[in-house]
């Protein structure tokens, strides 16, 4: 596969960008090899500088669930921006997004739109210890919920001791706040509030975790986690960022039957534009300004093309989409396991409606971040830039989603899975 320009490219970009990118995980560290410059995308293919063609799971990380150059957001965008592309002031569209919110998500009574999923998560944090006058929160081991300071933390030496920082340039002061703890262990949740629960402003969680590959909540997890909460104060966050509007209409929340007190959303409602949103019950988002104390702001906040953007695709989403959606991933996902089970390698997939993970491994089950440390991360490698090769464009790192999205056809299901066979083959 010629690659040319996408080498010269990316020598060129790491003058001027640290790294040559501007988010880590494009760089192509976990798979190796030169990342990709993109040209186009239409439906579930990506054409790329030099001329070659994929078919996509990686929709931007999430947000191109009906694929890229989606008819109806592309004549939104259109439209708004003779208009003008931003005010600075509220707009209808604001008004007609929180209310779409509101309505497909059930715990959300009011939200405010941001421009990250990054900001929501930070904001949802302030907006817990405001709520609460409590500093202690708890995230989860192998749950990513951007870069915050408060939440680029990681466990400390013990399960229930401060969390360190997990990148330079966050303080010790800040990060020893937060405790990190494993990932569906409703044993270390329940012990860490009996110990300190009246302490503890929120609890972060992605239901379905998505940032270690796809690791589903086991029966009782999430429950563990809004009992114990609710019987000390503190707040349950659910950051449906990635599983928002994905997994079913209303999320993981949805999909669970949990009731978050916040939750974070970004990535689909934005229908790729920059957006992140955070909502929650009217009494705890009154607590903002200008209704209340807590400060939060935002000059691109509820951008009018973001905001069309996001509702041309939302507006899209009925029920037929997602019996769609489950439908293909399950395709996906037998005809994968299919091919590695008549080529002999051992492979596990988690997956739930529009997400999915290939987990290289002889473990019956991938439930935790110490099951999937266990995974085989370098025939993850090779599997990737065989389909690359192939012209099928997986997530560049072993600790990531794949997202099949209302695009994806019985064509291009029925094409990958070819594809993976030989991949596959070339593992043994
Ligand atoms: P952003 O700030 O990247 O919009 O959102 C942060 C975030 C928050 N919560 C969850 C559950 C997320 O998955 C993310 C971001 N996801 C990563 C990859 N899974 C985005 C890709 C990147 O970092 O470039």
């Amino acid at each position: 596969m010629d690659q040319d320009l996408s080498q010269q490219l990316f020598k060129r970009a790491q003058d001027v960008i640290p790294g040559g990118v501007n988010s880590p995980v494009r760089a192509f560290k976990n798979v190796g090899g030169t990342p990709i410059f993109f040209l186009s995308g239409i439906g579930p293919y990506l054409a790329d500088v030099d001329g070659n063609h994929y078919i996509d799971y990686v929709a931007s990380w999430g947000p191109m669930l009906r694929g890229y150059s989606c008819e109806p957001v592309v004549h939104a965008l259109r439209d708004q921006s003779i208009r003008a592309t931003s005010f600075g002031a509220p707009t209808l569209q604001e008004i007609e997004m929180a209310e779409l919110v509101v309505d497909r998500v059930a715990s959300i009574e009011k939200v405010r739109m941001v421009n990250s999923g990054t900001e929501a998560t930070m904001s949802a944090i302030r907006l817990a210890r405001g709520f609460t006058g409590r500093d202690r929160i708890v995230k989860f081991e192998g749950c990513f919920h951007g870069h915050g300071d408060s939440l680029l933390v990681k466990a400390g030496s013990g399960v229930m001791t401060l969390g360190l920082p997990d990148s330079p340039g966050v303080p010790a002061d800040l990060a020893k706040h937060t405790l990190t703890l494993p990932f569906n262990d409703c044993q270390a949740i329940e012990e860490t509030f009996a110990s300190m629960g009246d302490d503890i402003a929120c609890v972060i969680v992605e239901p379905i975790a998505g940032n270690m590959g796809v690791v589903p909540p086991i029966d009782g997890f999430l429950e563990s986690l809004r009992k114990v909460t609710q019987k000390h104060g503190s707040l349950l966050i659910f950051d449906e960022v990635m599983t928002g509007f994905r997994v079913a209409p209303g999320g993981a929340q949805e999909l669970y039957g949990v009731t978050p007190d916040i939750t974070t959303l970004g990535k689909v409602i934005g229908g790729g534009l920059p957006v992140g949103a955070f909502g929650g019950t009217a009494e705890i988002m009154d607590q903002l300004a200008p209704m209340g104390p807590i400060y939060q702001s935002g000059t691109l906040s509820g951008n009018p093309l973001a905001m069309s953007a996001g509702l041309a695709l939302l507006k899209t989403l009925d029920d037929e989409f997602y019996s769609n959606l489950e439908e293909c991933t399950t395709t996906l996902v037998e005809g994968l396991l299919r091919e590695a089970q008549a080529t002999g390698i051992d492979l596990q997939i988690n997956s739930v409606c529009g997400m999915f993970s290939l987990f290289f491994t002889t473990q019956q089950d991938v439930l935790s971040y110490e099951h999937v440390m266990q995974c085989d991360a370098e025939r993850y490698r090779k599997f990737f830039r065989e389909m690359l090769n192939n012209g099928v464009y997986f997530a560049p790192s072993p600790y990531e989603s794949a997202f099949v999205g209302g695009s994806h056809t019985s064509m291009e299901i029925s094409r990958t899975i070819e594809h993976a066979s030989r991949a596959l083959q070339s593992l043994v």
